[in-house]
């Protein structure tokens, strides 16, 4: 009877799966936060707004970025690094909010990793079109500390190789309020996002969001 009743409801309960050692999916995780944390999204971008950088070779990316935390990731013309300043405003990036850090280290705990203490968020935004290429994050100071990753949105695909950069990607579709935890081994792996496919999400519209929470210092 109950069985028979909850096969006709939405899944609402995480799940949680490997995709490498140290590297673990859990879906629908963002769910209990989703409304306190869309609010504090929509604050952090009132005050630092969404821009597209340029890289060191001078190619402006197609994804939009703004941070929150003590650090923030910024590229330009001179390299890519963590800047306490938020170089459009000269002002320090927002405040990290109480529940972005409840939720990355909950999702951290979940993932296998206890004492995660992420002082940077990068938001990426992307719309229709807007790529990642694979890429290592390799900017922060201690790569034992794990990133959890949070998908607001559109779906992505999200490109996930291995330790060299010619190692095939796998393909996972990352989905509204799935995060994912990349620790261990997984941490270097070589990673990427296909051009975002138009659709329209209820609560985002036309776009994607990510944060990618990190221990850059
Ligand atoms: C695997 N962002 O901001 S999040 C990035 O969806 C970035 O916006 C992508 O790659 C995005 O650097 C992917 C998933 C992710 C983040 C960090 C990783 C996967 C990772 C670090 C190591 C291995
Ligand atoms: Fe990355």
């Amino acid at each position: 009877m109950t069985a028979d009743l909850f096969e006709t409801v939405p899944d609402v309960r995480p799940s949680r799966e490997a995709m490498a050692d140290g590297a673990v999916l859990l879906r629908g995780f963002v769910k209990p936060f989703e409304s306190d944390l869309i609010a504090a999204l929509r604050e952090i971008v009132a005050q630092a707004p969404f821009r597209r950088m340029f890289t060191p070779g001078g190619h402006q990316m197609s994804v939009a970025m703004t941070n929150c935390g003590s650090a923030g990731w910024v590229t330009d013309r001179s390299g890519y690094r963590y800047d306490g300043i938020d170089p459009n405003s000269g002002q320090p990036w927002p405040t990290m909010p109480t529940v972005f850090c409840q939720l990355a280290v909950q999702a951290a705990i979940a993932g296998g990793f206890d004492g995660f203490a992420p002082d940077a968020c990068l938001i990426n935004r992307y719309e229709p079109g807007a790529r990642m290429s694979l890429h290592q994050d390799k900017d922060e100071q201690d790569f034992a500390a794990p990133i959890a990753s949070v998908s607001l949105g559109l779906p992505a695909i999200f490109l996930f190789g291995g330790p060299k950069r010619a190692d095939k990607p796998r393909r996972y579709r990352l989905e509204h309020g799935d995060v994912v935890v990349w620790g261990g081994p997984s941490r270097l792996f070589f990673h990427g996002v296909a051009p975002l496919a138009d659709g329209e999400h209820a609560l985002l519209g036309h776009q994607r969001i990510n944060l990618t929470f990190r221990k850059a210092r």
